[in-house]
């Protein structure tokens, strides 16, 4: 069978891409940054004679998962310059605290190159930087600050104009779907391998539906949120510490403001990395739990629902669950959607977000009541 995924990226594709940009300077470097999942992402570096060198961040987009990304650019370009006038008009340096698209020589924002494959650049943010952990619980507080603070900022944005750019992203019971037929299928042969795992997903079946019933009900309101919170989508100013600016606008939708939460927590709130393979390592700090209610409910200021920071403890169990189900999905069908570095690195983060569903269970109560104590803020 034909591996599906992304196919490397080569140097001339590279050259190709950097030479349809409206760039100015002598590129004198280029190199893979960052350590996201999803797109392939380069640091541009130019000199710029007397004014020193010049960054940016040049993106090859995933054409296997962003099926349609002229929408996505056209999305990431409304919601910018939507943030943009807000900072303005709270008195902030738009030029750090939202991205700046750079446009293709052709003014378009995204460059189709001739393999078919999207680019597009960013001005690279100085004098800040994203985190794979939490390495001070103060970063944690200023990024949940950050996050809520964006969806407040949008919450006048005209979501119907948002295009869903991944179908379903997080429709749980769609992705239980997707992965009871990745198991019945085991193309691949793995699912013997991952039996504890499975059983674990199916046990807890009901999970699945929860917060889509409740919006189904009119219970929980759609907002348009971020859904991909995880604290590398957030560069924190070096100096200030603040959380300047959220990144990776890919999959801002029309989605739960639980599920911006419970993302956020399911990466920062563990106390181990997302692929630890000691599980013994892997819990959901309750302090770190706490400070993020604490910080999310203060960017919110006053916007959630009484029902939404009930919800939290829940949004942080549906995602986690969720997450857990991608991840396995994706090693039963043969590592095709996240990037991976060994083999199976998919089953190994599946397991941590499994063993994080079962911590959170037996912390459901504590969890709750730091909710109920935050209340809104
Ligand atoms: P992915 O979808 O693959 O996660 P991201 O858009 O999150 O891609 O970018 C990957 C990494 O690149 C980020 O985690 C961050 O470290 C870095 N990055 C992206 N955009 C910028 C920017 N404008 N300035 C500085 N760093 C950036
Ligand atoms: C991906 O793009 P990145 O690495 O920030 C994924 C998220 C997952 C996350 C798991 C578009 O995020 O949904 O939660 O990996 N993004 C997409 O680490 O699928
Ligand atoms: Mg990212």
């Amino acid at each position: 069978m034909k591996k599906r995924g992304m196919r490397p990226v080569s140097e001339p594709q590279i050259r190709e891409a950097v030479a349809n940009f409206n760039f100015t300077g002598r590129l004198k470097d280029c190199r893979p940054f960052g350590s996201g999942h999803i797109n392939d992402t380069y640091l541009l570096t130019f000199e710029m004679g007397d004014l020193g060198d010049r960054r940016v961040i040049l993106q090859r987009m995933n054409r296997e998962i962003f099926l349609k990304p002229v929408e996505v650019m056209e999305n990431i370009a409304g919601v910018t310059a939507h943030l943009r006038e807000k900072i303005l008009e709270n008195g902030g340096d738009p030029e750090r605290e939202t991205l700046n698209m750079i446009p293709a020589k052709d003014g378009k924002a995204c460059y189709a190159d001739s393999k078919g494959e999207y680019w597009r650049a960013y001005k690279f943010i100085t004098d800040a930087r994203c985190y794979d952990r939490v390495e001070r619980p103060e970063d944690f507080y200023e990024a949940a600050v950050a996050f809520g603070n964006f969806q407040r900022l949008l919450a006048d944005y005209p979501a119907d104009t948002l295009h869903e750019t991944i179908q379903g992203f997080h429709d749980t019971r769609a992705r239980l779907e997707a992965f009871k037929q990745a198991v019945a299928q085991d193309i691949y042969g793995r699912a013997a391998s991952a039996a504890r795992e499975i059983e674990f997903i199916l046990a807890h079946e009901e999970t699945a539906g929860v917060l889509g019933e409740l919006q189904e009900k009119g219970q929980l309101p759609l907002r348009v949120t971020h859904n991909d919170t995880k604290l590398n989508n957030i560069l924190i100013d070096n100096t200030t510490r603040k959380g300047i600016c959220v990144i990776d606008l890919d999959t801002v939708m029309p989605g739960l403001a639980v599920n911006d939460f419970g993302d956020a927590i399911r990466f920062g709130a563990s106390t181990a990395a997302e692929d630890e393979k000691d599980l013994s390592r892997v819990s959901c700090s309750m302090e770190l739990f706490e400070i993020y209610v604490k910080g999310f409910l203060r960017g919110c200021a006053g916007s959630l629902t009484q029902k939404e920071v009930e919800l939290l403890p829940m949004g942080a169990k549906v995602m986690t669950y969720e997450s857990g189900m991608r991840f396995l999905t994706d090693y039963l069908q043969g590592d095709h959607y996240f990037k991976i570095h060994r083999k199976e690195h998919n089953l190994d983060r599946a397991r941590t977000q499994l063993k994080l569903v079962e911590d959170m269970e037996a912390k459901r109560e504590i969890m709750e009541e730091i909710a109920g104590r935050y209340g809104n803020l």
